[in-house]
């Protein structure tokens, strides 16, 4: 009998409520759910899609194990216990950081990554821990940890709110938002419109810029000096107003000011392509609109100052009183308990061969291939990838799949043999997310309003494949130097125990009774997540804390609730929520402006003593490199991951070079055209599409395609075509704060093919 199942969509940040019609293990319909608290049945073309990607037959059912060079299915014993023979031996002769580990974007769309990612890195004690976050929003973590203290207080939009919204390098009525979960975004845009304005800053004219109230199609690469132009407008003009609850609150505004100064609308306006009269204004409606917001996305961080940009967004909303504040840029306040986090500091340590800096545990992926290639103490001998396809998503992906391919071991814990896991000697395929259960842990702490959703299996889990979170704690285990089988209860109920631990020890954490085993005993028995989620619950700032508030959340409160629970529009949370040391925020932190020299130079506004521009590599540039090549999103893809399903791409080549009519006349292209596409690190051959949407002299092509590669069992991808846009990004152009990929603003050469 078909049953009903409600469940949070976990294919992108917007977390929609879904209403699916299940018929033994396979999703027949798809629906959004109309009572969801948050989504209120909106529904996504890509959500639509999930039951058909759950069931997609390349999937992996059984892991893969090489033998004679081949990926031969095998045993889950026989697996393991493959890993088990090999990657203790290579810790033990080369050193803890000879293994590297990957954790690509799902993790951070699924419980049990969120939650046994960390214990798998701790058991693995390497410095080689790379993420999908630098090459997407570590700027902007950067940035909240220096100001704030906290690399976690990401301000949103209060989107529902505001009268004024200023987005910068965003795309959400495609993408569906980022660094602001808020289902619908295209219904909480057209509302804001007929409240107030949308003002959209991006080289090309994108589906959210074409509707919005006024579009500035910026140079790329220019936020940051274009940012610093509307600071400079509000001191000249004396609009400076920071909110009145953060006065005697706020450190650096003076520093700030005058660091920026020399950066005038009139000075950047040749370099960013927007008139001065337009910076200007805007830097006064801001000031004007007491209910207005500053917001960049992934074309301001992805970039090459993608930290400078991020940290001017929360610069320009605060001079212009807009940071925590009601309309302005707050801080989301999720449900689960989060440990009370030391003051931010990055470079702890720092990379072994190019010296880049660490940021909350991880260091730059686009030096992975440095650290793989370059002989010494400390090479990575081993890469574990964890729900990522590295391949196709990090620069220089031509030298980093030939440096993956050369490596002694590799694990991919992946549904999909990828461009990337087709490397692997072991993969390990975790179970579709309807066998599992579903909370947002990261997505609820950058939400537009604060809100709890937890979803149960929609379909038995089947009880002879090992769990995701079973998967990570035996590699933890066997990283350890345990023999398989591991004893995936023990290790659970060892890594509960510990968080029990720091809960329980934590002032700010919600607890009745500060006793491990008083709290362990209401958690109960049954490992896994969901007792884990239980735990951060209760503790939480909504939560009953065990026995404090009989109203309050816990699991079981979520269980009741099956689309989820409204906990209010977001209020403000500063200085409470503060964690630099003075508990004040930082608004000049030495870090960023010593990156200023960098800006000024790049935009020749350089005072005449600074160190020369470093804009991009200038020793390999292709001679007439002309073109700047920026990436974009299709409402029908996600990433590198969805485009093995037939109904998603329809037929239709996605993966097009758009070039603009007068850049196309002036290289002999047309429409349909085969071009080769030419960078510092390498060259692809795509499909032109004419496109005037762009500013000329910027051609875009999206990334995550590039799948036809021997090895890789994704039929319908691998027929679809395309070329992978990371071949032409390269891993020696980054931002200099952070090492953060830059993805966009890349120097190309198009020619015919
Ligand atoms: N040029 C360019 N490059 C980019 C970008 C760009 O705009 N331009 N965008 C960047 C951004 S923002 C991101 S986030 C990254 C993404 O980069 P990655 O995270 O490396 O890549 P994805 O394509 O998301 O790959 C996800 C992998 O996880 C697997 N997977 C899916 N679900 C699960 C699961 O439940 N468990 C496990 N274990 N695996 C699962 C999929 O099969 C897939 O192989 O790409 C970045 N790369
Ligand atoms: N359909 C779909 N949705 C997705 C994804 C997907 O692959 N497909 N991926 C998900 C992921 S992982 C992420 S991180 C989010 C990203 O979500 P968004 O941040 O909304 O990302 P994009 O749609 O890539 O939009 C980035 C915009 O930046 C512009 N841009 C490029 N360079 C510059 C620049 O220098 N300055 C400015 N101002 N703009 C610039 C581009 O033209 C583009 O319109 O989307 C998520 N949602
Ligand atoms: S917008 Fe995102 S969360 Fe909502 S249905 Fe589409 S893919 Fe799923
Ligand atoms: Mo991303």
């Amino acid at each position: 009998m078909p049953h009903t199942a409600i469940r949070t969509c976990p294919l992108c940040e917007a977390t929609c409520g879904l209403e699916l019609t299940v018929d033994g293990e396979r999703v027949t319909h798809v629906r959004g759910d109309a009572d969801d608290v948050f989504s209120g049945g909106y529904l996504c073309p890509k959500g639509a899609l999930y039951g058909e990607l759950e069931a997609d037959p390349d999937r992996l059912t059984t892991p893969r194990v090489r033998r004679d060079g081949e990926l031969v299915a095998a045993s889950w014993d026989e697996a393991f216990a493959d890993i088990a023979d090999r990657l203790p031996a290579i810790q033990a002769e080369h050193g803890p950081d000879a293994v590297a580990i990957y954790l690509g974007n799902p993790n951070v769309h699924n419980l049990d990554g969120q939650l046994y990612a960390r214990p798998l890195i701790k058991a693995l004690r390497t410095r080689n821990v790379h993420t999908a976050t630098s090459v997407d929003q570590l700027p902007k973590h950067v940035s909240s940890g220096l100001l704030f203290g906290d690399p976690l207080a990401i301000p949103v939009p209060d989107i529902d709110r505001t009268d004024l919204l200023v987005m910068l390098g965003a795309n959400p009525r495609v993408s569906n938002g980022s660094l602001m979960t808020a289902p619908d975004l295209p219904g909480r845009l057209t509302a804001l419109q007929r409240r107030g304005r949308l003002v959209v800053v991006d080289p090309k004219r994108t589906r959210t810029a074409d509707r919005a109230d006024q579009h500035l199609p910026i140079v790329p690469g220019t936020d940051a000096a274009w940012l610093a132009a509307l600071a400079t407008t509000l001191a000249e003009e004396e609009l400076i107003r920071p909110p009145d609850h953060l006065d005697g609150r706020v450190e650096g505004i003076e520093t700030v000011v005058a660091a920026l100064a020399p950066l005038t609308p009139e000075a950047v306006a040749p370099a960013c392509g927007i008139d001065a009269q337009t910076t200007r204004q805007l830097a006064r409606e801001l000031a004007a609109t007491p209910r207005a917001c500053v917001y960049g996305r992934l074309g301001t961080t992805a970039q090459r100052f993608g930290s400078l940009t991020s940290w001017l967004v929360d610069v320009v909303n605060l001079l212009s009183g807009h940071l925590d504040t009601v309309g302005g840029a707050m801080f989301p306040q999720p449900a689960h308990h989060r440990s009370h986090r030391r003051p931010f500091r990055m470079g702890r340590w720092h990379s072994r061969v190019r010296g880049l800096p660490e940021t909350m545990g991880e260091l730059p992926v686009a030096t992975l291939i440095d650290e793989i290639t370059t002989p010494g103490d400390g090479q990575v001998r081993t890469l574990i990838t964890v729900a990522g396809n590295p391949v196709l998503s990090t620069p220089d992906s031509a030298a980093l799949d030939a440096a993956i391919g050369g490596l002694d071991l590799v694990v991919s814990v992946d549904p999909y043999l990828t461009a990337t896991s087709r490397h692997a000697d072991v993969v390990l395929p975790p179970p579709p997310t309807l066998h599992r259960p579903h909370y947002d842990l990261s997505f609820t702490g950058l939400a537009v309003r604060n809100v709890a959703n937890y979803s149960p299996p929609a379909v038995a889990p089947d009880p002879d494949r090992p769990d995701e979170w079973e998967i990570l704690l035996t590699l933890a285990a066997i990283s350890l130097g345990q023999r398989p089988p591991v004893d995936t209860t023990a290790a659970d109920t060892l890594v509960l125990r510990q968080a029990v631990d720091a809960v329980v020890a934590d002032p700010a954490a919600r607890v009745a009774v500060r006793d491990t085993e008083v709290v362990a005993k209401y958690l109960g028995d049954e490992p896994g997540p969901d007792r884990f989620l239980d735990l951060l619950l209760r503790a939480g700032p909504y939560g009953d804390g065990f026995g404090l508030d009989p109203d309050g959340l816990s699991l079981e409160h979520l269980r009741a609730r099956p689309h989820g629970v409204d906990l209010g529009a977001l209020q403000p949370r500063l200085p409470a929520a503060l964690r630099t040391d003075s508990g004040h925020v930082h608004l000049a932190p030495d870090e960023l402006l010593a990156d200023l020299p960098r800006l000024l130079g790049s935009v020749d506004a350089r005072p005449a003593d600074a160190a020369p521009a470093n804009v991009a590599p200038a020793d390999a540039a292709p001679a007439n490199a002309a073109l700047v090549l920026i990436g974009r999103r299709h409402l029908r893809t996600n990433n590198s991951w969805s485009h093995n399903l037939a109904g998603l791409a329809k037929g239709q080549q996605l993966c097009t070079l758009q070039v603009h009519p007068d850049d196309a006349a002036a290289r002999g292209l047309h429409d349909g055209a085969r071009a080769r596409v030419t960078s510092t690190t390498g060259a692809v051959e795509v499909d032109v599409e004419l496109c005037d949407r762009l500013h000329v002299g910027v051609v875009s092509l999206p990334h995550g395609f590039g799948h036809d590669l021997a090895g890789v069992e994704q039929s319908v991808a691998r027929r679809q075509g395309g070329a992978n846009s990371n071949v032409l990004t390269d891993r020696r152009d980054i931002d200099a704060v952070c090492g953060n990929a830059v993805l966009n603003g890349i120097p190309v050469e198009v020619a015919p093919a």
